[in-house]
């Protein structure tokens, strides 16, 4: 049986050094310096002497999969848990931890895209080819993505185990993968338009995203600072996380149509693979019946032709300028939601909201 009692809680006796709590540039910098450190657990004591062609693998895997995306995850972890946080406890060392934590969301992430990637049938992420589509690794990335998931949980018991709140932090990952990987299996159904609607829609968004975007980080940040109350979770934070959520994958359906591929790194596939998104409950809403024949010749098709096809469709329905109205929209009310206004972590969740509203997230 653990020994939870023994975590140590740093104090500011522990720690001349103040920490700043800024939300900018400087974040993503405090964040990066620990990727190391988080290679270099993940790289030593689980490797014998016989697997220094895996563990080579593995460093390789880990830095092209983990700290070049966004760090939303991360990041998001971090924030809450800084906002959270007794201002006597916020400490050098306890932001580390934060940090490390953070780090735990982004292999989760890592994990999530290696397999996304595959499912999707992708070419490019962040900038470059997919994991899977690099030299030598083909469907070994399977075993890659488990590695990467699985470490998370490395991470969490090296740093965490003795955390009062170790268990639930486990537990709540568990119960994030299982969610998040229904929400897979049902976005990679290939559609027909007539199942298509926006109550699908927003069913698939919660489950292959929102569970893990915002949700998960701030309950990992409310962990850590021992202020995880599932009152106030429920009742004035989880329907504001899962609405960002909700945002964030509708922001990622406009992009994967629309955005040029340097702004967002990978080139979309959702029209080839039929997909749910937002742009096809929307344009399935409003077409003439003769757009509606072009729409059901052409969509679900991998053929560049069919897929302009289907882009002009959303283009000549003004699904972009939609869009727009919708974001500005979103902004607007989530910020005058009472359950925001009321929720004694309203400062937590209006700076996440800045913070979504101010970065191209996708
Ligand atoms: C996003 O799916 C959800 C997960 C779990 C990766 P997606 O296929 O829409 O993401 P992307 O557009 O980044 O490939
Ligand atoms: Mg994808
Ligand atoms: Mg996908
Ligand atoms: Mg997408």
């Amino acid at each position: 049986i653990r020994n939870y009692s023994s975590f140590r809680i740093f104090s500011k006796e522990d720690d001349s050094k103040q920490e700043l709590v800024t939300f900018s540039q400087e974040d993503t910098q405090e964040f990066m310096s620990y990727f190391p450190l988080i290679v270099k657990d993940l790289t030593s004591e689980h490797f014998v002497e016989d697997m220094e062609e895996c563990r080579k693998r593995f460093s390789l895997c880990l830095q092209k999969t983990v700290p070049n995306g966004k760090r939303v995850r991360g990041l998001t972890t971090v924030i809450a848990y800084k906002l959270l946080e007794k201002p006597e406890y916020l400490t050098s060392e306890n932001v580390k931890l934060a940090n490390i934590l953070g780090w735990s969301t982004e292999l989760v992430e890592g994990a999530l895209i290696v397999y996304d990637d595959l499912m999707d049938e992708s070419h490019t992420r962040r900038n470059t080819i997919c994991w899977h589509r690099q030299e030598g690794v083909g469907l070994i990335a399977v075993a890659d993505a488990i590695a990467l998931n699985f470490s998370s949980y490395v991470i969490l018991k090296k740093y965490f185990a003795t955390h009062p709140h170790y268990a639930n932090m486990f537990e709540f990952c568990h119960e994030i993968m299982f969610n998040t990987a229904l929400g897979q299996s049902m976005d990679s159904i290939r559609y027909l338009p007539e199942q298509i609607s926006m109550q699908k829609f927003k069913t698939i968004a919660k489950y292959k995203t929102g569970f893990y975007t915002f949700y998960y980080p701030v309950v990992l940040g409310m962990f850590l600072a021992r202020r995880y109350d599932e009152k106030i979770l429920n009742k004035q934070m989880s329907s504001i996380l899962f609405d960002m959520g909700e945002f964030f994958q509708i922001k990622n359906d406009l992009n994967d149509c629309f955005a040029k591929l340097e702004e967002t790194g990978k080139a979309g596939s959702d029209i080839e693979n039929s997909k749910c998104t937002w742009l096809a409950v929307k344009a399935l809403e409003k077409f003439t019946p003769s757009q509606r024949k072009l729409f059901d010749k052409n969509y679900g098709k991998f053929d560049a032709d069919a897929v302009t096809v289907i882009r002009n469709l959303y283009l000549e329905l003004k699904l972009k300028e939609e869009y727009d109205t919708y974001e500005a929209n979103f902004f607007k009310s989530v910020r005058s939601r009472g359950d925001l206004i009321k929720s004694p972590y309203s400062d937590v969740l209006a700076v996440l909201i800045n913070k979504l509203e101010k970065q191209i997230y996708s």
